[in-house]
């Protein structure tokens, strides 16, 4: 068979299910570690509940992803996860759902690994949100996730290391209230509010304007220059504050809220 014919017969069951998000759409994509439980436990000794090394290397990551060909508005990032916000108007690869994706997993994957040393994977899915409003849900849904894990997460390492086992230090914090896991905490001279913001609200990547200072050699002056730059904020407000953080990204580029 002829090579255009085998083409036109074969690729067919490519494409049939090439799905498209819509215009007018909000795509917000989220990437996550695949066991990456394991990777920071028993591959590497990172610490727990969290390691700034695999904090930084998330930013990293995200930086990458904000950096490699996609018109990402905010990026946020928490644990192994990392939720990016996509421009009203993203049109590339027409929009094909299959291509942003596989290609946002490849690119984190590859940018983590690198950062790593080793072999690291993420998965990556997209949500189509109909309105500001889901967006602007969505990622206070995920910095919620974020503050309940990290409030768990240091009340069940406290157990682990006060020699509860495993299972047991799981079922413990499983019939606790909110109040009583702090209360937990503070028993072991633990402030939950004195924690580290970023670890109990993730981190936010967003683009900022950066004064640079030079120097004009021809009219012999110091010149001041402005350019795009990535802005990292580890200290994330919350509630109405961070939704009118993440409102400012709504609009597609070039347009005024
Ligand atoms: N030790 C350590 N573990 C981390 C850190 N950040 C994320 N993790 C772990 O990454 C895992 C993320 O959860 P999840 O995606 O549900 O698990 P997975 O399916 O194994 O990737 C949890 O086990 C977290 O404890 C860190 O800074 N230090
Ligand atoms: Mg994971």
């Amino acid at each position: 068979m002829k090579f255009n014919d085998l083409d036109a017969r074969l690729r067919v069951f490519e494409t049939a299910h090439d799905h498209c998000a819509l215009p007018g759409l909000y795509l917000v994509a989220r990437l996550d570690g695949r066991g990456f439980t394991r990777l920071t436990k028993e591959v590497y000794s990172f610490e727990a509940p969290f390691d700034e090394r695999v904090r930084d290397m998330m930013v990293a990551t995200v930086r990458h992803l904000m950096h490699c060909g996609f018109r990402v508005r905010y990026g946020y990032t928490q644990s192994d996860e990392i939720s990016l916000l996509l421009d009203l108007t993203e049109d590339a690869f027409g929009r094909k759902l299959r291509k942003l994706i596989s290609v946002l997993a490849g690119e984190a994957s590859a940018a983590f690994s690198l950062q790593l040393g080793g072999v690291a994977c993420f998965d990556c899915r997209i949500a189509q949100l109909p309105g500001p409003d889901y967006v602007v849900d969505y990622f206070r849904w995920r910095q919620e996730d974020a503050h309940r894990n990290s409030l768990n997460a240091h009340c069940y390492w406290l157990l682990r290391r006060a020699g509860v086992a495993p299972a047991a230090a799981h079922a413990q914090i499983k019939h606790l209230s909110t109040g009583a896991k702090h209360e937990l905490l503070m028993q072991r001279g633990i402030n939950y509010h004195d924690l580290p913001a970023w670890q109990k609200r993730g981190t936010g990547v967003y683009w900022g304007q950066e004064v640079r200072t030079g120097y004009d050699p021809i009219r012999q002056q110091a010149v001041q220059a402005t350019r795009r730059d990535l802005q990292v904020d580890y200290e994330l407000p919350l509630g109405a504050e961070y939704e009118a953080l993440v409102r400012q990204w709504l609009q597609p580029t070039g347009t005024t809220s």
